[in-house]
């Protein structure tokens, strides 16, 4: 296994989701590059780790997807605690809540403790569909537009990354662009936000829309770490306590050797 040159970045918690092995539109390579560069006491998988939607359409599973599944494994193995929380693609994992698989604990929720002491309700987040208004952009969230987009937007990355240019998201831009897409997704960041006050929580870390974010919403702490196939984000915990957002497009250099150091920024409200 090849490692990067130099440091690699210490956490305390990292938290990531919606990395949709099993589906094309996963950025497999560059979560490989994360996990290599990154060292972790907690690592929370908070849902649509696999997509079991996707892999019973077609069968996909190329061997970066494998790596993924293998350096998971490796980790809890290791000794990073490895706290899985299925979401709504792979589903079928909620049956074995409270069981182990291989060295990773399974779980319907989760309960983290920050360094300082804040209680974070840990879910991936399907369970607000219900609650939220829903606009058009949510009947098409996940389905057959959405997939379409994917591939033009993998296109269009390709493209860009031939060019030489930087990593540019087009269903990011578009749900940026498309007025109902924002409405929903604040929509979403409260009802996230209502449940964890409401159940005395001080914040709440979810996934699901892939739309990274970290901001207070009526006085609790919303995280959404993002997502593996548009975004590439993960939210992390340093070892000072201090919660961000790392976007790892902007940090990996694939085909080198990432410049990995100690003061790569951490994005508190991007
Ligand atoms: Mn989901």
């Amino acid at each position: 296994m090849s490692q990067p040159i130099g440091k690699r970045l210490r956490m305390r918690t990292v938290f990531i989701s919606d990395v949709h092995l099993g589906f094309r539109g996963c950025q497999a390579e560059y979560l490989l590059d994360f996990l290599k560069s990154v060292e972790t006491e907690k690592l929370i998988l908070v849902g649509d780790i696999f997509d079991l939607w996707s892999l019973k359409k077609s069968l996909y599973w190329p061997a970066a997807h494998q790596e993924v599944l293998r350096t998971l494994m490796k980790l809890s193995r290791d000794g990073t605690e490895v706290i899985y929380v299925p979401g709504n693609h792979d589903e079928a994992a909620r049956e074995f809540c409270g069981l182990l698989f291989g060295d990773i604990q399974i779980h319907r929720q989760w309960i983290h403790e920050t360094l300082d002491g804040k209680r974070l309700l840990v879910l991936h987040g399907d369970e607000f569909d219900g609650t939220v208004e829903f606009s058009g952009w949510l009947k098409h969230f996940g389905s057959f537009l959405y997939d379409r987009m994917v591939e033009v937007a993998r296109f269009v990355h390709f493209m860009r990354r031939r060019l030489g240019r930087p990593y540019w998201s087009l269903v990011s831009w578009l749900k940026h662009t498309v007025p109902n897409a924002m409405t929903y997704i604040l929509a979403f960041e409260e009802a996230a936000a209502k449940e964890a006050a409401h159940r005395g929580f001080d914040g709440v870390v979810c996934g699901h829309i892939h739309r990274p974010e970290l901001r207070t919403v009526n006085g609790v702490l919303y995280c959404n770490d993002g997502d593996w196939v548009e975004h590439c984000t993960a939210l992390v915990e340093d070892r000072n306590g201090r919660l961000g957002i790392l976007r790892w497009t902007e940090h990996a250099q694939l085909g080198t050797v990432p410049s990995i150091n100690a003061e790569v920024a951490l994005d508190p409200a991007a």
